[in-house]
């Protein structure tokens, strides 16, 4: 079986070649958007091939919300979630019958991250930036595989009761800056290390838009920037909008935003809408720039 040529690239050669599509996935009854619609691992990894077919560069796979007010998961019953369908995944992927994607374990859970890199999950999303389980950064050195670091005030369970900051953008930015220095230490090389500002995570509205208008300051740290803004609240909040299915051109619009500002991987639900929009949006820039 050939592999794509892609396959042997780190993240970081990935993304200097074009933004990534982080296509969502989660095996949960009660995720904000999607909650309860892929909580059958057959009907997770059709979805799996639903995003891949859309083209998402990455299927992030999880197995607890945390949407805000959301309660922690026991460790088996998340592993009993995601297990069957990141094997279900990765062995798709080996076949070469066509499903090309990464596949990224969604986790705060040391055992999680460890028993899904076994699997053949290519990397680890964690919303906490390896804080929540001490044993997360040892794991996650050891699987010698991509990571990304989230920040996030406080739990999901209360994280958006009154969250409170002197200056959201200097606070956000030192608190990546020290994760990334934590990891390196720790053995986890900056090459393998993606940073994402964790919008709506310990945020107000005002919070986010802060964030959201100041994207490119984080281009200082030097590793690729992951924007998750899909769907969230704030898209509601602004818009009126109380459904969550139905803030894609929100969703686009701050994924844009964002890729202007230098984002490089976007964790989205609507891959096909967010590909145009993004193929639009580069045709343009490329007669802008003289290249097209
Ligand atoms: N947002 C969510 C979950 N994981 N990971 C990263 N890196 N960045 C994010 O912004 C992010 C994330 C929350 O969204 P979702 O998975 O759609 O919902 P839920 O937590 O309810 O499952």
């Amino acid at each position: 079986m050939r592999q794509p040529e892609s396959e042997n690239k780190t993240v970081h050669e990935l993304v200097a070649d074009e933004v990534l599509l982080m296509g969502i996935l989660n095996v949960t009854p009660d995720s904000f958007s999607d909650g309860g619609r892929f909580f059958s691992p057959q009907s997770a990894v059709e979805q799996a091939q639903r995003l891949a077919g859309e083209g998402a560069h990455i299927i992030d796979i999880g197995g607890e919300s945390t949407r805000p007010g959301a309660k922690p998961v026991p460790v088996d019953e998340e592993l009993e979630r995601v297990m069957p369908v990141i094997e279900a995944l990765a062995a798709a992927r080996k076949s070469g019958d066509g499903f090309a994607p990464r596949i990224s374990i969604d986790t705060r859970k040391a055992v999680v991250m460890g028993e899904a890199v076994k699997a053949g999950a290519d990397l680890i999303n964690d919303v906490s930036a390896l804080q929540y389980d001490e044993e997360a950064l040892a794991v996650a050195a050891k699987a010698g595989c991509p990571v990304i670091l989230m920040h996030g005030k406080g739990d999901p369970a209360t994280m958006q009761d009154n969250p409170v900051y002197g200056d959201v953008v200097t606070e956000v930015y030192d608190y990546l800056r020290q994760r990334l220095e934590l990891c390196e230490k720790a053995g986890i090389d900056r090459a393998r290390l993606v940073i994402d500002p964790g919008i709506g995570f310990g945020k107000t509205l005002e919070h986010n838009l802060a964030l959201l208008a100041h994207l490119d300051h984080f281009a200082g740290l030097g590793v690729p920037l992951l924007l998750g803004a899909s769907r969230k609240r704030f898209i509601g909040a602004l818009s009126g909008e109380e459904e969550a299915t139905k803030r894609a051109p929100g969703s686009i619009a701050a994924a844009l935003f964002g890729v202007a500002q230098g984002v490089k991987i976007l964790r989205v639900h609507d891959v096909a809408q967010t590909r145009q929009a993004l193929t639009v949006w580069r045709a343009v820039e490329a007669v802008k720039n003289g290249a097209g």
